[in-house]
């Protein structure tokens, strides 16, 4: 840390509009509580910040949808997202929201300052109006086809298909998400962050100054920076965030990602009056934790914001993260594929640290991760369990056994033994260099391998069986094994919080801060150890069973929403439908089209007559199963050659997501040629 006096650790805010995931806590807050804790473990200064990011245009829509105020959205997510790190142990200092006055209070003075100070470009453009709301569509108010990949559904401010940042004017077939009509183009004033005026000094800053930066960040931020910065807007037409503080200025508030990240600011001051020691003394360092898709806002946009503040410190490294997918597939709120923390939690009480320990084992550091159910059970039974619960369970169950729970004194010690006594310290060193150089996952895998340490140790030199030739000796291997174990609940503490602290009741052993890991005379001859109890235990496949059950249940309803998704046709007069001449009809014989796949020849009682039909529905029905089925008929449909049979009418089929074609039929039996209409 050397320059530095102290730490501050910034969390990405999360969008109050939905519960979180392990997603979320694989790519931010486990990594930063863990960094937090071992921080704090080393008698550090540091703060812990987060918050609930409660501004932005998927929180108004969501309140339109389900007919209530955003305030009362984000109240509703902001309690369930604030319980769910409460449970799972993220220790925050504070977790604040960006709904609070003193955000409000703090972004509006920070715009105000930019604006007095001249750093803002004011432009007036056309923008894309829905007339019949009369509302300005930003962002992700609008939708329409991608120009670069051509995915129908991408945002005005980003393609979730192909990740470009996008605006609105760039979509091909904008449609407003309010209304569903093709909106026009309006005039309208907005203040601009001239970013291209800070490019020579983001790329001294960044490029030249922060090359140890992980590489996945400094690529995406050089990135950015070669492609050339453009001013970017930093006001919205829209009714709810902060209002721009300009006088006469009414309808407009700060983007979202100008005010959230002035959040981090807020919270600060919500927590301490001496906030500024944590933003303004070049002592401190400050630490950004976010996932990959917030690069840069939090490397460029934000930097920028402080530079022409000039009072704030700029962060000092931003170790962003990539993506955790679940189970070969990108985690997504809207189609529900996720696993929810309170959902989790239901399902494993008292198992926050185990989802921890996976998530922290399988970080998606460097690329992409995949969490799937089964590496989830194997990390739990052969690393927890069979590994650190099984090492932890013998040293304290045969100290209950042989001395009442008592720390025996150790006699002389073997090779075997002082070797061993040293490599907890060279254990410490490799879990310093890499946790301090935030490859965390790497930090796990190095304490991990002190439970390994002691698992080998007690496996060599089976104390079980020399109890019966040599007593004494025993004593030593116990002493050994017990010293490792105390060792462990330093050197795993900001990783499992929960099972280190139920560890130290087991060993009646206090919380001893980071320099006392790599003492080998932690609990003294003569110290009572407690009773214990597993600290992990087996997770069976029915239970993994179960889970991958509700995944491949969320598919399904997927698929069949999916169907159902293509937009409305346009409206028709009623006459239009009165057209068509539809009954119910019987089917009375079925045979395959010779030479094709699709096709059936079909003949159908309608009741008016009997014809015939030829329907592609060979793939998805036996023409013997269909014989004496109800169907419905379009009868009044042209005639039609097909493979030169003439088809009369036509067989109705829902189509399903895979294309696959079901017959629509009347759920009780008709008389045929009853009219459907
Ligand atoms: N709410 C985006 C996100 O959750 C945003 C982060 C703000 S951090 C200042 O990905
Ligand atoms: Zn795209």
């Amino acid at each position: 840390m050397n320059k530095f006096k102290r730490t501050l650790i910034t969390t990405a805010l999360p969008y109050a509009n939905g519960p979180i995931h392990i997603g979320h806590l694989a790519g931010v807050y486990v990594p930063a509580d863990i960094y937090a804790r071992y921080l704090r473990l080393k008698n550090e200064e540091v703060l812990l910040i987060g918050g609930s990011d409660e501004h932005g245009v998927p929180i108004t829509l969501k309140a339109k949808n389900e007919g209530i105020t955003p305030q009362d959205v984000v109240d509703k997510f902001h309690g369930i997202i604030k319980k769910s790190f409460q449970e799972f142990g993220i220790s925050f200092d504070v977790y604040s929201r960006t709904s609070a006055d003193i955000h409000h209070e703090t972004a509006s003075d920070f715009f105000k300052k930019l604006y007095d100070d001249g750093k803002f470009i004011e432009k007036t453009s056309e923008q894309y109006y829905d007339e019949e709301n009369k509302q300005f569509l930003a962002d992700r108010y609008i939708t329409g086809i991608c120009p670069k990949c051509g995915f129908d559904k991408a945002y005005g401010d980003q393609c979730e298909s192909c990740g470009t940042s996008l605006s609105p004017t760039e979509l091909i077939n904008p449609t407003s998400m309010i209304s569903g009509n093709q909106p026009v183009l309006k005039e309208t004033k907005h203040w601009y962050l001239p970013l291209d005026q800070y490019e020579p000094w983001l790329k001294e800053w960044i490029l030249e100054g922060h090359k140890e930066w992980k590489p996945n960040v400094y690529g995406q931020v050089k990135s950015w920076i070669d492609s050339g910065l453009q001013p970017r807007a930093v006001t919205r037409d829209l009714n709810w965030g902060v209002p721009v503080p300009i006088e006469g200025v009414d309808g407009k508030v700060l983007y979202v990602w100008f005010d959230a990240p002035i959040g981090y600011i807020s919270a600060t001051k919500e927590l301490t009056a001496d906030w500024e020691k944590y933003w303004k003394d070049p002592e401190t360092r400050m630490l950004h934790f976010i996932g990959k898709d917030n690069i840069v806002f939090h490397c460029i946009i934000f930097p920028a914001m402080l530079k022409a503040e000039g009072s704030y410190n700029l962060p000092e490294n931003v170790p962003a993260n990539e993506f955790l997918n679940l189970e070969n597939d990108k985690i997504s709120t809207s189609r529900n594929w996720a696993v929810w923390l309170h959902e989790y939690l239901e399902d494993f009480p008292g198992k926050e640290d185990v989802l921890k320990y996976v998530l922290t084992a399988n970080a998606p550091e460097t690329k992409d991760n995949d969490f799937t159910w089964k590496d989830f059970q194997t990390r739990n039974n052969s690393e927890l369990v069979a590994v650190l619960g099984n090492f932890v369970n013998r040293a304290l169950v045969l100290t209950q056994k042989y001395y009442e729970g008592v720390v025996p004194e150790r006699g002389e010690l073997a090779d075997y033994d002082k070797k061993t006594l040293t490599s907890i310290s060279k254990i410490k060193a490799e879990v310093e260099k890499s946790i301090d150089s935030f490859r965390i996952r790497e930090s796990l895998k190095n304490a991990m391998d002190l439970a390994r340490l002691g698992n080998k140790y007690l496996a060599d030199e089976e104390p079980w069986k020399v109890i019966k030739t040599d007593a004494e000796r025993v004593k030593t291997i116990m002493n050994i094994s017990l010293q490792i174990t105390a060792n462990l609940t330093i050197c795993l503490e900001p990783f499992l919080p929960f099972s280190m602290n139920k560890l130290r009741d087991f060993l009646n052993l206090e919380k001893l801060d980071w320099n006392f890991l790599g003492d080998t005379e932690l609990l003294k001859p003569g110290h009572k150890t407690n009773k214990p109890e597993l600290l992990f235990e087996k997770i069976e496949d029915k239970v993994i069973e179960a889970q991958l059950q509700k995944l491949q249940a969320t598919k399904k309803a997927n698929e069949l929403t999916e169907a159902v998704a293509t937009p409305a046709k346009e409206n028709i007069e009623f006459d239009d439908f009165g057209k068509m001449d539809i009954r119910v009809g019987t089917i009375i014989e079925a045979e395959k089209v010779a030479k094709t796949k699709k096709l059936l020849k079909i003949l159908i009682d309608t009741g008016i007559d009997k014809r015939v039909v030829v329907s592609g529905i060979a793939e998805y029905y036996k023409p013997e199963d269909l014989v004496g089925k109800q169907v419905s008929v379009l009868v009044n449909l042209a005639t039609k050659k097909l493979r030169g049979i003439e088809s009369q009418g036509m067989i109705l089929c829902a189509e399903n997501a895979d294309g696959s074609l079901s017959i629509v039929e009347p759920d009780s039996k008709v008389k045929n040629g009853s009219e459907i209409k």
